[in-house]
């Protein structure tokens, strides 16, 4: 069986692959297990060094990876380079990381306590297809900043820029073995890292479903787990706020990358007496997002991923629809921004659908917007936008969610945690906070009585 890889915005197959099976997957974890030692013991500046070229080295291929991630995931050329800008900071980041996640000493009776970080060792990093480089980097970086090998499995959609990174990975002088890609199908390909008993730590990004079912299997072994999966997050706008910018923002808030964005903010709550105003502006706006082909530097939006993805995103644009957008015809995978007037009870404001449906739903005052935006399984993003500085900071702390912006649709940044509460999984990625769940907190103490 081969594994075909579509552009689906042409659907025309771009690369035939042999998939990895289970003894791939086993050979790869060895590999991984066996570089581990001398991975460990590489001084911090020269690990720093190795992280800075891979960076580096990504840099000069931006061009290369751009194009490979936009026509394998149907992604703008545009939001494609500035993702494999982000790529090559987060190496960046973490190689500047390298000698500042340290222990302590800590003054205990009797002699002196120290504490160390060290590595877990063997890592699987399973990513999907949404952001495949993007959401590799954000655990390849802090995992090999700590001293981890890893296997990392790229979703099955979308393989070709993380193979083409393990390239660049080994040009870069990091030791074979290091990094190990495999790519496959989840079931057999992902599960088979989940159970492996000589792996250490799942870092999964992906359906809450399968994350559900990548904690029990992973339980067998007491594996670390770091989960970052769905969202349904509230994009909460107040009749103060500067209405004209919340709405301009607002369609790239849920539509960039076609809707699949664990961070999109797909539902949009709207305070009762803004409400004609706003959506009047919104309406507009949304008309004008530029929906084409992605090769096209002015493009903003793209296809979905894949026929199959299409069906389920079309089930979620009915009721009363407020606009529903023009898109490309065919061939591609191709689906119109949708915006929907809806209760939080309905589906399409209940489900992650993972496509370019919005939710609009009203709301009366503060109480009501911090209760709806709480009224759902997810809790990974969100925004408030408002001109009363007190009020934000109020409904920032009331909603439970990861990562909130004020007045901005922002979610992740190198230097700053990115991860969710509730159903959205937990484990913090980015920042520093992610090299906590890439290593192991050793306590050694040393009698100092004569
Ligand atoms: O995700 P899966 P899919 C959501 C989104 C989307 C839905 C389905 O709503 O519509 O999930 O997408 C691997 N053991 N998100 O089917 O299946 C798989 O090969 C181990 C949200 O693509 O969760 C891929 O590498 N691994 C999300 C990865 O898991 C398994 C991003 C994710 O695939 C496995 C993607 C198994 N049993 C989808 N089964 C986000 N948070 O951004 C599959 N995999």
């Amino acid at each position: 069986m081969t594994l075909t890889v579509v552009n689906p915005a042409t659907e025309e197959t771009i690369a035939e692959l042999e998939p990895a099976g289970i003894d791939e997957v086993d050979e790869a974890v060895a590999r991984a297990r066996d570089a581990f030692a001398a991975w460990r013991a590489v001084g911090v500046s020269d690990r720093a060094r190795l992280l800075r070229r891979l960076a580096s080295l990504v840099e000069e291929h931006a061009d290369e990876l751009a194009r490979i991630e936009s026509e394998n995931v149907g992604k703008p050329i545009a939001g494609a380079r500035a993702e494999v800008a982000m790529v090559g900071n987060v190496f960046h980041f973490y190689a500047g990381a390298v000698d500042k996640h340290h222990g302590e000493t800590i003054p205990v009776d009797g002699g002196v306590d120290l504490t160390f970080r060290e590595p877990l060792g063997v890592c699987g990093l399973i990513v999907p297809w949404n952001f495949p480089l993007n959401i590799a980097s954000w655990k390849l970086g802090p995992a090999l900043a700590c001293g981890n090998t890893v296997v990392l499995k790229p979703a099955e959609l979308t393989p070709l820029s993380a193979l083409r990174l393990a390239e660049l990975v080994l040009e870069a002088g990091i030791p074979e073995g290091v990094v190990n890609v495999v790519a496959g199908p989840g079931r057999v390909v992902g599960q088979r890292l989940v159970e492996h008993p000589d792996v250490a730590k799942i870092a999964f990004t992906g359906s809450t479903e399968v994350g559900a079912s990548v904690m029990r299997g992973a339980a067998e072994t007491v594996k670390r787990v770091t989960l970052e999966l769905g969202g349904k997050s509230a994009n909460v706008v107040f009749a103060d706020a500067d209405l004209e910018r919340a709405a301009a923002a607002a369609p790239y808030a849920v539509f960039d990358n076609a809707g699949q964005d664990c961070c999109a903010r797909s539902r949009i709550l709207v305070e009762r007496s803004a409400w004609d105003r706003f959506v009047e502006l919104l309406v507009d706006s949304t008309s004008r997002v530029r929906v084409g082909d992605p090769a096209d530097e002015a493009t903003e939006m793209g296809p979905l991923i894949s026929a199959q993805h299409r069906e389920t995103v079309a089930s979620y644009a009915n009721g009363n629809v407020v606009f529903r957008g023009n898109a490309p015809d065919g061939p591609g995978f191709w689906f119109p921004c949708t915006l929907v007037e809806a209760t939080n009870a309905d589906r399409v404001a209940r489900e992650e659908v993972f496509g370019p449906v919005a939710a609009l739903i009203p709301f009366g005052d503060e109480a009501e917007a911090i209760r709806l935006a709480n009224d759902t399984p997810y809790g990974l993003s969100g925004s408030i936008w408002t001109r009363d500085g007190a009020r934000a900071l109020r409904v920032a702390r009331g909603i439970d969610s990861g990562v909130l912006s004020v007045n901005s649709n922002s979610s992740v940044r190198v230097a700053t945690p990115f991860g969710g509460f509730k159903q959205s999984g937990f484990g913090r990625e980015l920042g520093m906070h992610a090299l906590e769940s890439y290593s192991e907190v050793k306590n050694v103490f040393v009698s100092t009585e004569a």
